[in-house]
């Protein structure tokens, strides 16, 4: 396929001001009119109308009523010869949602029509300029059979409905703003809603809906509570109000990606909308409250404000996750104060501070690492919906989090205002939003900043310090230095804001006082890194500090700081910043596991038992915060950060540590057990959450060393349990152990939950996820290939491929990169069975072999010729050809 550049942005010749859409619904042949009001650009040369369409029987088109002057077809594109300054263009085509498995354009999902067009999926709906920089005003008009598509949902305000002959009915819809096409949805399918009427900060009556299948009405509610949070949230925090009378969310069990923000009608992933106890855990709620939220935020960044091009993608995705991210820890720290105060509410963020890093690690820096590196702005793609990346989403919220580091919140809040001042309703770019940025902040020079837009890589920042006790000073030296990227081998240095603190050998923070300055101010600050070396010198110090660095996970970079084991438990035990805490438990225990996997230590230490004892034992401790602290690091993260990484050696590792932090401390796990009774009625809350998670993660720990008295706790916690987040918890400690009790668990979890779609994905995915501690048991791979055939199991569903092939793949290293190559051979013939029906999908699982190159010699034979049998297959997908082919280059 050919590459894309960013560079070769040009607006187009003819943009369109209106479009009138009707559709006549039938599940084979829908057939689509299509009345544009075509406008020229001034800002353009003369140049023909480009209109974009696929998998279209095309059966009419007219310019103002007549054939066109010219008609030029490339692929995809149609070029039609237009004179004047505006025409009408008129096109009719035919579609077959039936056969369309890509899940991208119109497309049916149990009877019931929907829609998905980001990135381009419109064109797969009509010809049409499909691009973000295209605004039109949409009036849509659905018509289809009454009985299996009661009812009809389009984006803006319904102003008309009415009956037809044969049983058919219509409906039609006029969206007052103008969009891109990729924001256009339409839904006419057999369901229900859950209500609710709010009043906006204006005082305006709004109606929010989420549409659901009949049988899923009681599972609304937390959707619609989250809906209505960030509505209120948005409103207090950025002065953004709901601009429309009515906002849609609608559940669909087929979908590609969690959710889309089309205008006024949000088509989500039913798995992210979808919760009562009974069926969803606590991760679930927090997942749901967060998707909700995102897609509610895009309202305004992303829609009313757009991207001028796909390039900009991150400017819409990084600041909207950014958003989401500020409402759940805003949701979080307020819920956690109602019972545990400040303190409460600052360990409720920074333990969301902490899966938001987490997150970081385990998806973005493997990203940037590899074949498919890219800038938060990429400069050229093959397929843009390879590109809806860690990278342009979380790396592009650090990015964001970064300039309301550097700006405050005030500052920030001020740019925020700016942007809107300037853009709304127009597609912008990037730079647009950093010169807002820029001039509500007196002008601050931001351009040295916009180098995190264009360099890919984690940068590395690599700290040391010298104490000088006879003048009380620390010098601080801090360098930078990231790596080359596929196509970008050289690196500038980064503005980088260091947040730091200095920790007395009493184990508290010192009040911070640089050379030059008069007298000690806060316990952290910000420094800011931009060179690629400078010093920072401390003065004022009673005794040699140890440094905790990057506090609050203060920039996307890697830190590079020795610190032998000593140093590392007493942050673990002192550090004031709970992030940096969690940080040094994580990377204590990194060294543990390499260690063992490397076979340069035999057993795990037993200091670093101590240390971890410490931090278990702490009963002041949040439970939520505790339950981090002690999970050790991601396998896929371990994996980037062994040199010729090898799954079955880590896996071994990961074993034993697993094993011996639960045998020796299986006392105190039991404590925390019993100091955790399940709760009676399941609440959703931060505090309960956190109770549990550390009760499951003792579950695990103990499973996990076989202590009788932790598996009959799993076990008789799996029975009682009142709701999922107890009984999922209880039943992965049992999958992940060595007892037999783990069959029998599964097999009365799936008899409950046989018709259940959501929760038989859970039920998928630990399977698929499950380590081998028992020797005896036949390799995962097995059970894997087994379930394929599982009547409940389905290519053609995203959410079943993800739970059971993407878990597979991606979480479980340790058994698809069985030394005998099986795992590899499984991979390629699932890639392209998928490639075959949904190529993004298939794009998706394709990645999770890109990087193979860190892998030992010997896995990498084995990969090598699965790759190539992949790019090789007749029919691979662009999408797919772009993964593998990168990975292979
Ligand atoms: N904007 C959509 C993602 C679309 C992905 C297209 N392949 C969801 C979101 O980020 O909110
Ligand atoms: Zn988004």
């Amino acid at each position: 396929a050919p590459t894309i550049r960013r560079a070769d942005y040009r607006p187009l010749p003819w943009t369109v001001e209106t479009v009138d859409l009707h559709f006549s619904l039938d599940a084979e042949a829908t057939v689509v009119t299509n009345r544009m009001s075509c406008v020229r650009n001034p800002d353009v040369e003369d140049g023909p109308i480009r209109l974009w369409g696929e998998a279209l029987e095309r059966l009419a088109l007219t310019v103002d009523g007549q054939p066109p002057a010219s008609l030029r077809e490339d692929g995809s594109l149609l070029e039609i010869g237009a004179s004047g300054e505006r025409v009408v263009v008129e096109v009719r085509t035919r579609i077959d949602p039936r056969a369309n498995t890509t899940l991208s354009g119109l497309y049916l999902s149990n009877g019931g029509f929907f829609t998905q067009c980001e990135a381009e999926g419109f064109r797969r709906i009509t010809c049409f300029p499909d691009r973000p920089d295209v605004m039109a005003r949409f009036t849509v008009t659905l018509e289809a059979d009454r009985a299996a598509c009661p009812v009809l949902l389009s984006n803006g305000n319904l102003v008309e409905e009415g009956a037809l002959p044969g049983d058919r009915h219509y409906a039609k819809w006029v969206d007052p703003f103008p969009k891109p096409s990729y924001l256009f949805a339409l839904v006419a399918a057999r369901l229900v809603a859950l209500e609710r009427r709010v009043t906006t900060k204006s005082g305006r009556e709004v109606l929010l809906q989420v549409w659901v299948e009949e049988g899923n009405l009681d599972r609304c509610g937390h959707a619609m509570d989250s809906l209505v949070h960030a509505l209120r949230w948005d409103e207090e925090t950025f002065g953004l109000e709901l601009d429309l009378d009515r906002f849609m969310i609608v559940a669909v069990a087929d979908f590609n990606m969690g959710a889309m923000e089309n205008k006024g009608l949000n088509i989500f992933n039913t798995k992210f909308v979808l919760a009562k106890p009974d069926t969803a855990t606590d991760l679930d709620y927090e997942n749901i409250e967060s998707v909700v939220a995102h897609e509610y935020f895009h309202n305004w960044t992303g829609n009313r404000v757009t991207c001028r091009d796909w390039f900009q993608l991150t400017l819409k995705e990084g600041l909207t996750v950014f958003r989401d991210q500020q409402f759940s820890a805003d949701m979080l720290a307020r819920a956690a104060s109602a019972g545990a105060g400040p303190e409460g509410a600052a360990s409720a963020r920074a333990v969301k501070r902490i899966d938001d890093v987490r997150v970081l690690r385990a998806a973005q820096f493997p990203e940037d690492a590899g074949p498919m590196a890219h800038p938060i702005r990429p400069d050229c793609y093959q397929e843009i919906n390879n590109f809806y990346t860690a990278t342009v989403y979380e790396k592009g919220a650090e990015v964001i989090r970064m300039l309301h580091t550097l700006l405050g919140q005030e500052g920030f809040r001020n740019g925020m205002d700016l942007y809107f001042s300037y853009h709304d309703g127009q597609a912008v770019t990037c730079d647009d939003f950093v010169e807002a940025m820029s001039e509500a902040n007196n002008g601050v020079d931001l351009d040295p900043f916009m180098r995190w837009y264009a360099q890919a890589g984690t940068p590395r920042v690599k700290a040391s310090g010298v104490w000088d006790g006879a003048t009380g000073s620390y010098t601080l030296s801090l360098a930078q230095h990231t790596p080359p990227t596929p196509g970008q081998a050289l690196k500038l240095p980064l503005v980088i804001p260091v947040a730091l603190g200095l920790i007395g050998p009493d184990g508290r923070d010192r009040a911070l006082r640089l050379e030059g300055e008069s007298q000690a101010g806060a316990t952290t600050r910000v420094l800011r890194l931009t060179e690629a070396e400078q010093t920072f010198r401390f003065v004022g110090l009673d005794a040699e500090p140890v440094p905790s660095l990057l506090r609050g996970f203060s920039a996307p970079v890697i830190l590079e700081l020795d610190e032998d084991d000593a140093r590392l438990a007493f942050r673990m035990a002192h550090d004031a910043d709970p992030c940096n805490r969690w940080d040094a438990a994580q990377r204590y225990a990194e060294r543990v596991v390499l260690a063992l996997a490397a076979g340069s230590a035999g057993e795990v230490a037993p200091a670093f038992v101590e240390a971890f004892r410490r931090l278990l034992e702490d009963a002041r401790l949040d439970p939520a915060f505790r339950a981090q602290a002690l999970a050790l690091p991601g396998e896929a993260y371990l994996l980037e950060r062994m040199a010729a990484a090898d799954p079955a050696a880590l896996r071994g590792a990961l074993m034993k540590v697993m094993r011996t932090l639960g045998g020796v401390l299986a006392a105190s796990w039991l404590g925390v057990l019993e100091a955790t009774e399940p709760a009676p009625v399941y609440r959703y809350h931060p505090g309960d959450a956190g109770a549990r998670a550390l009760a499951n993660l003792a579950l695990r720990y103990l499973a996990a060393a076989g202590d009788e008295r932790g598996l009959a706790c799993a076990q008789a916690r799996f029975e009682a349990a009142t709701n999922m987040a107890e009984r999922f918890g209880a039943l992965a400690a049992l999958v992940q152990s060595a007892s037999p009790a783990r069959e029998v668990a599964l097999a009365a979890f799936h008899a409950r939950y046989r018709d259940d779609a959501l929760v038989l994905d859970k039920w998928f995915a630990l399977q698929a996820g499950a380590w081998r501690w028992d020797a005896a048991v036949a390799p995962t791979l097995a059970r894997v290939r087994g379930l394929l055939d599982d009547p409940a199991f389905s290519l053609a569903n995203p959410n079943k491929v993800y739970a059971l092939l993407g878990t597979f793949f991606r979480a479980n290293p340790g058994e698809f990169h069985a030394a005998d190559g099986s795992g590899h051979a499984f991979w390629a013939e699932q890639v392209m069975a998928l490639d075959a029906k949904n190529p993004q999908v298939a794009a998706r699982m394709a990645r999770t072999l890109e990087n193979w190159r860190h892998l030992t010699a010997a896995l990498q034979a084995s990969i090598r010729p699965q790759l190539e049998r992949v790019l090789a297959s007749e029919g691979c997908s662009p999408d797919v050809a772009e993964v593998v082919g990168k990975a292979l280059e």
